[in-house]
């Protein structure tokens, strides 16, 4: 499919690559960017290929958030009925392998929203991180407030809200936002070989590592912990963990099937 406002390419015919691409606006996150993106998550997700998705931007920027320009005019009832600002927001949150967020430079607003609803984030050492929307007379709204506390606690999340601050790289793995910061030429050669590990496990069992996961931040402990027994149970009527324990078993490297 032809895309204007991200670039997508398979690497190794197994991980899928997506790179928003509006660099004169930063990668601001406009309609038609946020429905392609959403396109192009979908087909991933649907390619039986794909084992593991990249999101990433440019060297400048991940993404300065939403289109301050598009959005700017918007009544309540625009924003609301329309819904031109938060729909096709919530198509990556259905997609169910998993999908690395790649950062370099600005990760703004709805970028850094868009990051963090992702499953992990690689930042390079220049990624700035923050929900500076305070500045702009309103609130994040695509689950800054509820995401951004999960993952850096309330006194940070705090701050960066109610003072529109940016985290550094640094700081931001000190407190957690992402898993792991490398130097910004090294980025996509290190998301890609996390994406090539992720690949190479069986697709079935990385679902399920994501759903439980996720799960933890819907549930209480106990609920939780049930969910992921039955999860773990439920694993072993698939062939990927009769290959993966007998490899081991038999000290060769497991050829999984997705079966
Ligand atoms: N929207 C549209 N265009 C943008 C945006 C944006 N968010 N950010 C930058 N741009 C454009 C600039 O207007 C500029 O365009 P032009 O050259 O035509 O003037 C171009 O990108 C380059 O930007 P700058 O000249 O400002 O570059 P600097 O290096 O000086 O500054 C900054 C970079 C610090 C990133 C600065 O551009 C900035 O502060 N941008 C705005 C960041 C911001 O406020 N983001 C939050 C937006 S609100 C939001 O995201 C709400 C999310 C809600 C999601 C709802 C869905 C559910």
């Amino acid at each position: 499919m032809a895309y204007e406002t991200i670039e997508v390419r398979v690497e190794a015919e197994k991980v899928g690559v997506i790179t928003l691409n509006r660099p004169k606006a930063l990668n601001a996150l406009n309609d038609q960017l946020m429905t392609e993106l959403g396109q192009a998550l979908k087909a991933f997700d649907a390619d039986e290929a794909i084992g593991c998705i990249i999101l990433t931007g440019s060297e400048k920027a991940f993404a300065a958030g939403a289109d301050i320009p598009a959005m700017a005019k918007y009544s309540f009832v625009d924003a609301y009925k329309g819904d031109y600002i938060t729909r096709n927001w919530e198509t990556l949150r259905s997609i169910r392998k998993p999908v690395i967020a790649a950062v370099a430079g600005y990760a703004l607003g709805g970028g850094c929203e868009l990051a963090m609803m992702c499953d992990f984030i690689i930042a390079a050492d220049n990624a700035k991180f923050g929900q500076p929307e305070i500045k702009l007379g309103v609130i994040p709204g695509a689950g800054g407030t509820q995401r951004l506390p999960r993952a850096v606690g309330k006194a940070k999340a705090m701050d960066m809200a109610l003072t529109g601050r940016m985290m550094d790289a640094q700081e931001a793995e000190r407190a957690s936002l992402v898993s792991r910061v490398v130097p910004l030429d090294r980025l996509m050669e290190e998301a890609l070989g996390a994406a090539l590990t992720i690949a190479g496990y069986s697709q079935i069992a990385n679902m399920a590592a994501k759903e439980s996961v996720n799960r933890a931040f819907e549930s209480g402990l106990s609920d939780g912990v049930m969910f992921e027994r039955r999860l773990f149970h439920s694993l072993f009527a698939t062939q990927d963990q009769k290959e993966g324990m007998d490899a081991f078993v038999n000290k060769r490297s497991a050829q999984f099937s997705n079966q």
